[in-house]
C-alpha cells in the first residue's frame, strides 16, 4: 500500500464544480481507500497571466495500484472533463497530478514523482499542509514545514466550503 497525494486544478467552465465532480470520480476508483480532501483554494495563475484564476485542492488516499495505472485512471477522469491539451501552461478544465507516491522517486517518460515544481507552488504546498502533519517529508525536497516557510501565500486564498 502506498500513501498517495494528488493535486487538482481547474480554471475553466465552473472550476469549483470541476473539482467537486473530479473528487467524486476519484473516490469511486476501485482500489483507492481512505480518501482525504484539503480545503479548496483560489490561486493566481502560474505561467501565462492572461488566463482566469484557478481553484486548487489536494487529495490523499492509500492504494496498491501501481503509479502508471493510477496515472491512466486520472487521465480518464481528465478526459471526461473535456481536458484538451493545447497551449503549454495554458488554461484547463481539469488537471490531476500525482504529487507523491509513498516515498518513491520516479522518473519515466510519463511520470516525474515527486511532481516537478512542488516546492515553489503555494497552491500545492498549502493544501498539502491541510492533510499532512508538520514534519512530513517530501522525497528529495525536504520537510513540508521548511518548504512552506520559503513559499509566500502571494494571493492564495483559502475558501470556506
Ligand atoms: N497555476 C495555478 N495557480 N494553479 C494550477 O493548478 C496551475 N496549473 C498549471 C499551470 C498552468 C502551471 N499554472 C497553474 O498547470
Amino acid at each position: 500500500m502506498a500513501q498517495v497525494y494528488i493535486g487538482l486544478g481547474s480554471n475553466l467552465e465552473n472550476p469549483l464544480g470541476q473539482i467537486e465532480q473530479a473528487l467524486k470520480k476519484l473516490i469511486a476508483i476501485k482500489g483507492i481507500d481512505k480518501v482525504k480532501i484539503s480545503a479548496f483554494y483560489k490561486s493566481k495563475p502560474m505561467g501565462p497571466q492572461n488566463q482566469p484564476d484557478y481553484i486548487n485542492a489536494v487529495a490523499s488516499f492509500i492504494t496498491s495500484m501501481p503509479a502508471e495505472q493510477l496515472l491512466d485512471e486520472l487521465h480518464k477522469i481528465e478526459n471526461l472533463h473535456g481536458r484538451v491539451r493545447t497551449e503549454h501552461w495554458g488554461a484547463r478544465t481539469l488537471d490531476l497530478d500525482i504529487l507523491m507516491y509513498g516515498s518513491e522517486v520516479i522518473k519515466t517518460d510519463r511520470l516525474t514523482i515527486p511532481h516537478k515544481g512542488i516546492n515553489e507552488r503555494n497552491f500545492v504546498l498549502y493544501p498539502l499542509n491541510d492533510l499532512a502533519d508538520s514534519d512530513f517529508e517530501i522525497p528529495t525536497l525536504g520537510k513540508l514545514k521548511d518548504l512552506l516557510e520559503s513559499c509566500a501565500m502571494d494571493g492564495l486564498q483559502r475558501l470556506d466550503k
